[in-house]
């Protein structure tokens, strides 16, 4: 077999956003633009050579011919071993764990995670490090420069190798590991939560809907929730990945999974409702007539962390994302616990989980996940809500209404804005920045703002620093407004706009956060002037 070296230029645009390069499939299926991507990986990390990683995806469309790639220029760049799932399927918690388990040196996710798949939908590459999470902004920031550097790639010639089935394979000189991609993370799973506890709970007739949307899920699920905690068959749906996910957008919310939500506030509704997005990083959260923020979820699984085995000792910590609202601050605060915030991105919780300041970490964009990887875990975060169901043997509502008795309820809604044109999207940015240090003290909707900044981070371990990670406006009340553009988007741009208010008294707690929010939202657009600057009239997405 013969090694091509590939003469090649830099292109354009190979930064690596909020989660990996992400860019519409056409675009990475030019000529060189994988190949590129993937020799300025190697060259930014110190080369391939004698390494052994971890590659796998969500299935979706191009990701197989991606796979052969990727194993040809590992090969070529004299790569020891890459373990990858079959079929080149690796959820991306089960890829961070892999990586983990085996002392990888790295891995390779191919994914774009909750975004639509297929041949003009999108498609992604993500670099995780030896720790199983995703490389760090000094790694991203080195890939990025080799992008730009680039003059050759290397690329072994040689035909497919087969990933259909578990086994060794050689080719030049690396090995190709095949393994099961769920019996490892199924494996961790059992050693966290109380697998009988489960078990019994469904023995007893409760009933259970798992949206896989098409996605990689399915398969995990089908094998843990049903193959070997009982729940009946078909209790997960929609369980066989697909390249383009069905046609559908594999985002676990309210909007995209509304099969799921109709399901469950309609007749007959199961006891629970779950789903997970593209590559099973994400979860949603739902029971009969009771959907749950994923703030709030976070909050709840901390509040109850300890009847999980796993966690019994207590945590040591606890992280949320910026955006993310305060909900769990309110838990950490009353079980004493550290609560540290960090910019959005699940790689900043990287180095918090490595040097054991926070054991559970989560954010508003449906991540949840624990120091049991390095990465958000959706099926992990439907485990952790059974694991508590069973002890506590109550609906979900019950669940909530006691949560927010005991801690307050921090009304919380987030307002997306897709598809903006970039250069406005920018300058209501920069307008709203540079009034910042005007805002406080004067009123907005008749809402008076008691502060605003740029969030930035320090992170408390290597101490680098983070700018420009937000625009926080914060009101009387223990109210907030944030925006900032998405770092995940591949068309124009996307502004978030996160909503918060906290009600203390359950006499006064509404049922609609949109309702409940309704001051913050008219102060937040009179503050931003969102809908002219967008020409928009209403937000595209709403949880
Ligand atoms: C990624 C990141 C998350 C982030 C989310 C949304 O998730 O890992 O930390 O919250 O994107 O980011 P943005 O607001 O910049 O679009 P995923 O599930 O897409 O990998």
């Amino acid at each position: 077999m013969t090694v091509h070296t590939v003469p090649t230029q830099p292109i354009a645009g190979q930064k690596p956003g909020t989660s990996g390069l992400r860019k519409k499939t056409p675009v990475f299926m030019q000529p060189h633009y994988l190949e590129n991507f993937v020799q300025a990986i190697w060259n930014g990390t110190g080369g391939a050579e004698g390494k052994t990683y971890v590659l796998g995806g969500d299935g979706r469309y191009f990701g197989d011919r991606a796979a052969q790639v990727i194993l040809r220029m590992a090969a070529a760049s004299g790569a020891k071993k890459v373990i990858v799932g079959q079929n080149a399927l690796l959820s991306t918690p089960a890829a961070s764990h892999l990586i983990r388990l085996r002392g990888a040196d790295g891995g390779i996710i191919m994914s774009a995670s909750h975004n639509p798949g297929g041949p003009t939908e999108d498609f992604g590459v993500k670099y995780n490090v030896a720790n199983g999470g995703p490389a760090p902004e000094p790694v991203t920031e080195k890939i990025f420069e080799a992008t730009k550097a680039l003059t050759e790639y290397r690329i072994l010639d040689a035909q497919d190798a087969d990933l259909s089935t578990p086994g060794t394979r050689i080719l030049g000189g690396m090995e190709i590991e095949v393994v099961d991609p769920v019996a490892d993370y199924a494996d961790l799973m059992r050693s966290i939560f109380d697998f009988d506890k489960i078990r019994a709970l469904f023995a007893d007739g409760f009933r259970i809907r798992f949206d896989a949307m098409h996605a990689v899920t399915g398969p995990y699920a089908k094998a843990i929730l049903e193959g070997e905690l009982g729940a009946p068959a078909g209790s997960v749906v929609n369980a066989v990945p697909s390249p383009d996910f069905g046609g559908g957008h594999p985002d676990p919310n309210p909007i995209w999974a509304k099969d799921l939500m109709d399901a469950m506030f309609g007749a007959d509704a199961p006891d629970f409702g779950a789903a997970s997005d593209g590559d099973g990083d994400r979860n949603m959260i739902v029971g009969r007539d009771c959907y749950v923020t994923p703030s709030d979820s976070l909050a709840v699984l901390a509040a109850n962390a300890t009847l999980v085995p796993a966690y019994a000792g207590g945590l040591k910590g606890v992280a949320r994302s910026m955006p993310t609202s305060r909900a769990l601050d309110r838990v950490a605060e009353s079980l004493g616990l550290a609560c540290y915030e960090t910019p959005t991105g699940w790689k900043f919780f990287g180095n918090l989980l490595d040097a054991g300041k926070a054991t559970l970490c989560g954010e508003e964009s449906a991540g949840t996940g624990s120091d049991h990887v390095r990465e958000k875990d959706g099926l992990w975060a439907v485990l952790f809500w059974l694991n508590l169901l069973a002890e506590r043997r109550q609906p979900v509502a019950g669940i909530m209404a006691d949560h927010w008795a005991k801690y307050g309820r921090n009304y919380y809604s987030r307002h997306d804005y897709e598809a903006v044109d970039a250069a406005a999207a920018g300058e209501l940015v920069a307008a709203l920045r540079g009034k910042l240090g005007s805002l406080p003290g004067r009123s907005a909707a008749g809402l008076r703002i008691e502060a605003a900044d740029e969030f930035a981070y320090d992170d408390p371990v290597d101490g680098s620093r983070s700018e420009g990670q937000g625009l926080r406006i914060m009101t009387e009340g223990g109210g907030r407004i944030v925006l900032r553009l998405s770092g995940t988007g591949t068309e124009g741009a996307t502004l978030r706009v996160y909503l918060e208010r906290v009600e203390t008294d359950p006499a006064r707690m509404q049922d609609d956060p949109q309702e409940a929010l309704a001051g913050v939202i008219a102060a937040a657009e009179e503050i931003a002037g969102i809908r002219a600057r967008t020409g928009r009239t209403a937000p595209d997405v709403i949880t």
